[in-house]
């Protein structure tokens, strides 16, 4: 297991030093002032590879290179943008960079409906609700559509805990989804975002998977030039938002997404987290599945307190995602392959400590050292047989 960290660059409020401080071998980063479609200047590229270096570490993975939304939709200029991607991964080789997160979820990331869900000792974490997010859907943005999607019984709900929700918690909802991500998504604002779901409406679910597999498909004699992997990021939450198709939800779709695109370098970003929102997915089984072509993972827990509603777990070894049994699948691929794969704590509690300085949600220095630090001890006695 080698010990990832996400940075985001020279303006990340966490220090090279702070990370390597961490116990991290590597860093996982992108060039986040690149707009999705732009080719990754290798200068640029090569810049934050030698400070990563000069720190004791090296930039093995880029999270993300997102696939621009033209891509995804088959409109615009989506055949330049698939050449600008094949550059970017050009110039990502020849610095040494051979591992490609990203993913294919339509106009939002990963999503949340609270960003400051406050656990028992104060700390927070993030958490979606499906409630809040049909409600917001339904009463905030009043997408066209939306009525027709959700049944009468949740219609009923939402509609009660709306009317009743003070206007700085409608906020909060409002805000924790529209929430941009460095390079990869722009704030939104409601218009903005009812526009973008607009121009969605003729693509379903086998359209925007065909999408995919073409765009892959495309670009795989690329990756076998240079040796680079691209693995799928999950979607998060592992189901239909919005009323936009998610492809990338559970081992149905990754099996699909394997035998249409079958070049070994098409491989998966094995996130816990986002995979372990959908209560009936196995991360253990999906992992021993696919996990050949596994070429990173984002590991942290969560806990579901009801149907709809998960948050993050306490720790990142407690909750529905079996640690243990994540890491013992872990270490026999890695024996397998004679390779260390890259693991990241993905996510942790904002804590006390962390009040000091602002981080993007998820992206504390407490929490994510506490995380790290529960994920090689456990790593550290599975491997020295103390867990037996
Ligand atoms: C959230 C992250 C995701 C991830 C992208 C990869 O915290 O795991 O935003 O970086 O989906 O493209």
């Amino acid at each position: 297991m080698k010990s990832g960290w996400r940075w985001y660059g020279a303006d990340d409020a966490i220090s090279l030093k702070e990370i390597r401080q961490a116990g991290v071998t590597d860093v996982v980063a992108a060039l986040y002032r690149r707009r999705a479609g732009e080719i990754w200047p290798v200068e640029e590229i090569r810049a934050q590879a030698d400070a990563v270096r000069a720190a004791g570490m090296e930039w093995s993975v880029v999270e993300s290179v997102p696939v621009h939304e033209d891509i995804k939709k088959h409109s615009g200029d989506w055949k330049t943008y698939i050449e600008n991607y094949k550059q970017t991964i050009r110039n990502l080789a020849e610095c040494g960079i051979r591992t490609v997160c990203y993913n294919f979820m339509p106009i939002l990331d990963w999503t949340r409906s609270n960003l400051n869900y406050v656990l028992a000792d104060g700390s927070d974490v993030l958490c979606y609700n499906h409630l809040e997010v049909a409600a917001f859907d339904l009463f905030a943005l009043k997408r066209p559509g939306a009525e027709q999607e959700y049944d009468e019984e949740l219609k009923e709900r939402a509609r009660f805990f709306w009317d009743k929700l003070p206007t700085i918690e409608r906020m909060r909802i409002s805000n924790s989804i529209l929430l941009g991500l460095p390079g990869t998504v722009d704030d939104l604002t409601p218009q903005q975002f009812l526009d973008q779901l607009g121009a969605y409406k003729d693509i379903d679910d086998a359209t925007l998977r065909k999408h995919m597999y073409d765009f892959l498909n495309e670009i795989t004699p690329v990756l076998d030039d240079t040796g680079v992997n691209m693995a799928i990021h999950p979607d998060d939450p592992p189901r239909p938002i919005f009323g936009l198709p998610r492809i990338l939800s559970n081992a149905a779709d990754i099996r699909q997404m394997y035998k249409e695109c079958p070049s070994s370098h098409i491989g998966l970003t094995l996130c816990t987290g986002s995979l372990g929102g959908g209560i009936e997915n196995d991360e253990v089984a999906i992992f021993k599945e696919f996990a050949e072509r596994i070429y990173f993972c984002h590991f942290r827990n969560i806990q579901h307190e009801a149907p709809g509603i998960f948050r993050e777990s306490e720790s990142h070894l407690v909750g529905k995602v079996d640690m243990i049994g994540l890491i013992k699948a872990l270490f026999a691929e890695e024996k397998r392959r004679g390779e260390g794969i890259v693991v990241r704590p993905d996510h942790g509690r904002h804590m006390e400590i962390d009040r000091v300085r602002k981080c993007y949600s998820g992206y504390d220095y407490g929490g994510r050292l506490v995380g790290l630090a529960e994920l090689r001890g456990l790593a550290f006695g599975i491997a020295n047989g103390v867990a037996g």
